[in-house]
């Protein structure tokens, strides 16, 4: 094989007139002739074969043509314009790569149509005069109706509803005792990554605040290629095994009859389906819990929830489960306030992370694995291929790995947003699959949606698709091909392109671990599941039994609410039947909330007598475990206040919480000035009818009484108050405020009769320092009844 690097023709000896002698083509035939007598033969045809050898594939046969010129498709590349642009560089797709080669920037640019022509008058239609008929020859009306007419693809089938951000990973320590893979290698490792976020069920135009699970999509742009970690906000799913994934999203997306409900599960389907697939239970409870109804994508975890596998370089592999935790802390909204949310404001969380970000808030989570062997997985109570089964903290402990800081948002929604494609078939070396049934119907279902979703087999190439890592292959053409490949060889193995692109064998490409050795009895075509999945309830109680007692009244209250728009009673029966498996208490709950006279007997359990488990309480599961780093970064604050306020106190407490990190603003009947009683006047950007008080995370009323006579004149003063209290909100009322309370039926202590340690009532700055304090806790359940007393 030639080493010596290649040379390349000057642009002279590239020129016509030298070609024209027939030189350049001579020389181009000596050295294909010399390229393909460097590999006379495939000396790697005998290492296909056996098992050993396929666990380490050899580097494909290669060699150094002597110049561009063989493996070129023509040899005037040299004759270059401002449109072909430079002769190719060698080794480079330009496809690949940055960003910057294909932002636009219109800034002081005439406008066009798509061939680059100027336009002249962008106003009219081309007539036959003022008011006769439009030509057909108007090229420039066509051109732009045409491509409006197309503007639209596909939404997703299913997470159609989502919003995203650019970002890193950065890695801890290196980890390559466990992973090869790329961004694990050493300490300080920056990674790029592309995160999307998303809800399930509801379609492109509907709202944040459904109660759903939310997409946790992260694309890792990695020195070896893309890696996708496409997971969720709960770490298990409905169903085991990829077959029953078209009923499950028939079951839950709107009625096919008459399209509703929009983005809602509470409907005869869903629960239809659910109670009869008793593995869904355990992810009910999650769904039915606080989890559905995110404060922010940057106040939730993320899972990977399949188990997948880690493979260091020596090919050895254990298996793994993935875990990011927001540094925000796990926060949730509750359901009357994220009802209300969904109509004021649908963007809700789009807007929060967008806000964030340009704010410089940025979200900022920790990726931890779950690490442990097959052998160990054999001894677990519960099988680790079972998506809806989680592997408790208390069992195998979080390590923590490194941080992914979002701190970018995308310059186009639909460039980057809407057209990226995550792909569970997107692993690096180092990564690979469990046998999970689901995480196999996933892996091909990605690649085959995005193919119909974004027009065709080349969606890899769109930027925001595109690895960083070089892509050479030998796949060509389909619906808009982007790279333009240089030569005449589109096959492997070859002697015309020096043998190029080379198999790059073990040491560099992808290695499959080869599979688990089953047992004798497993071998042979089956259509059925192992034993342990018939466990459906355990860990639905796991969950249930794990949750402070507010949430567990939230999961009562969710089910209760979700059942009752059930107008079946066979199916309200049937899922409370259910439900007697994993908690008595819950069902009682519920049943008593639907207005059961009587319990159902349970429903029949696939499985008389499951394993004994490991862990009977893990208090990670619950939403309090994780309360966040105690900053007031990202959290809204209105500052409640009309003509008449106290000016000056108004502005300090702005001022405060703003330094604390909190976007705090002054909200009155009207935007605009605000006339401060004492002089400093004040600027409202929001009014309470345009930003209703359950959009913030607290609220303030500052002192002043001809203000607060002008608020107790407003309901939405009445009802901003009312929902801050119903929703477990931080109040702070200073002063002549404080008389609201009483207009408003809000009472000062608990229903046990203990001071409300979210209502601060106190002045100057120890009031300040309770209301941060109460703002840090994020919600006060404490004052909560079922049905709400206020
Ligand atoms: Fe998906 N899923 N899914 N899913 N999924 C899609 O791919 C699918 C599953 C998840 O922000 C689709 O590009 C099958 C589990 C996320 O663009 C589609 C099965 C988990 C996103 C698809 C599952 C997910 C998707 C629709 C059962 C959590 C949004 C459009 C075997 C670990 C990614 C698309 C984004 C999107 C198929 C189950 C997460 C149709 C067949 C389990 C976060 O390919």
């Amino acid at each position: 094989m030639a080493k010596s690097p290649p040379t390349r023709p000057s642009a002279k000896a590239r020129s016509g007139e030298t070609s024209a002698a027939g030189e350049i083509l001579r020389r181009k035939a000596q050295q294909t002739d010399d390229l393909a007598k460097a590999i006379p033969s495939n000396d790697n045809k005998p290492l296909e074969h056996g098992f050993s050898q396929g666990l380490t594939p050899p580097k494909g046969v290669t060699a150094q043509p002597r110049s561009p010129l063989p493996t070129g498709s023509t040899v005037s590349e040299a004759n270059t314009s401002e449109k072909t642009g430079d002769q190719a560089a060698e080794g480079v797709n330009a496809v690949h790569g940055r960003l910057d080669r294909v932002r636009a920037d219109a800034a002081g640019q005439a406008l066009t149509t798509n061939q680059g022509v100027a336009i002249a008058d962008n106003q009219n239609s081309l007539k036959y005069g003022l008011r006769g008929p439009v030509l057909l020859e108007d090229f420039i009306l066509r051109d732009k109706l045409t491509h409006f007419d197309h503007e639209r693809i596909p939404e997703r089938i299913v997470h159609a509803r989502g919003s995203a951000a650019h970002g890193y990973f950065e890695c801890y320590e290196p980890l390559t005792e466990l992973t090869r893979a790329a961004p694990f290698q050493e300490k300080g490792k920056v990674t790029p990554v592309f995160v999307r976020f998303s809800t399930v069920a509801g379609e492109r135009g509907s709202k944040d605040t459904a109660r759903d699970v939310r997409g946790f999509a992260v694309k890792f742009y990695t020195d070896e290629g893309n890696w996708d970690l496409v997971g969720n906000n709960i770490p298990v799913f409905f169903i085991q095994d990829a077959m029953k994934f078209p009923d499950l999203v028939h079951a839950v997306k709107a009625e096919p009859h008459h399209g509703m409900p929009q983005a809602a599960s509470a409907h005869d389907t869903f629960w239809d389906f659910v109670s009869l697939m008793p593995e869904s239970t355990h992810m009910l409870m999650w769904v039915m819990s606080d989890r559905a109804i995110p404060r922010s994508y940057a106040t939730m975890q993320g899972f990977g929830v399949h188990t997948y596998r880690l493979v260091n370089a020596a090919g050895e592999s254990v298996f793994v489960k993935f875990h990011w935790s927001p540094k925000a802390g796990t926060h949730s909204l509750v359901w009357d306030e994220a009802v209300k949310i969904s109509g004021a404001d649908p963007d809700y969380h789009r807007r929060d992370l967008w806000e964030r970000i340009d704010a410089g808030a940025y979200p900022e989570y920790e990726l931890a694995l779950q690490v442990f062997t097959e052998e160990q997985a054999e001894q677990f109570s519960f099988d680790v291929l079972d998506a809806t089964k989680i592997v408790p903290e208390e069992l195998v402990p979080l390590r923590p790995v490194g941080r992914m800081v979002l701190n970018r948002n995308p310059d186009n929604f639909f460039a980057e947003t809407e057209q990226v494609a995550f792909c569970t078939a997107n692993v690096v070396p180092g990564i690979d699959f469990s046998n999970d049934p689901l995480l196999a119907g996933r892996i091909h279902s990605y690649v085959d949606t995005q193919i119909s979703r974004l027009g065709g087999p080349n969606f890899h190439e769109i930027p925001i698709n595109a690895p960083l890592a070089p892509v050479h292959n030998n796949q060509r053409d389909g619906m808009h091909r982007q790279t333009i490949h240089r030569g005449r060889v589109s096959y492997e193995p070859n002697s015309l392109g020096g043998g190029c692109p080379f198999q790059a064998g073990a040491a560099q490409g992808f290695v499959s671990v080869p599979a688990r050795i089953l047992a004798e009895e497993e071998q042979g075509k089956v259509r059925a599941k192992p034993e342990k999945f018939a466990d459906h309830y355990t860990q639905a109680a796991l969950f249930y039994e794990s949750q402070t007692p507010v949430e567990q009244a939230h999961i009562a209250a969710a089910f209760r609410f979700e059942l009752s728009k059930v107008t079946v009673p066979a199916i309200r029966t049937r899922m409370v039947a259910s439900l007697r498996n994993a908690s008595e208490s819950l069902a009682q709950a519920v049943a008593d909330g639907l207005g059961m006279d009587e319990l159902p007997a349970p429903l029949p359990r696939a499985l008389a007598r499951p394993a004994k488990p490991e862990v009977t309480q893990s208090p990670a599961l619950s939403l309090m475990a994780r309360p966040g780093d105690g900053s007031l970064a990202g959290r809204r604050v209105a500052l409640v206040v009309a003509h008449g306020v106290q000016g000056a106190a108004a502005e300090r407490l702005q001022a405060v919480l703003s330094a604390e990190g909190a976007v705090a603003e002054f909200v009155a009947p009207r935007v605009g000035r605000v006339r401060g009683a004492d002089g400093v006047d004040l600027e409202a950007t929001a009014s309470l009818e345009n930003n209703p008080g359950f959009l913030y995370d607290a609220l303030a009323w500052p002192d002043g009484e001809e203000g607060v006579a002008t608020l107790a004149q407003d309901g939405h003063t009445m009802e901003s108050l009312k929902d801050g209290y119903r929703h477990g909100k931080a109040l702070l009322l200073v002063g002549a405020a404080q008389t609201l309370l009483d207009m408003a039926g809000v009472p000062t202590t608990t229903p046990t009769g203990d001071p409300d340690p979210g209502l601060v009532l106190a002045d100057g700055e120890a009031g300040l320092d309770a209301f941060i304090a109460a703002i840090v806790r994020h919600r006060h359940p404490e004052r909560e009844t079922d049905p709400p007393a206020v």
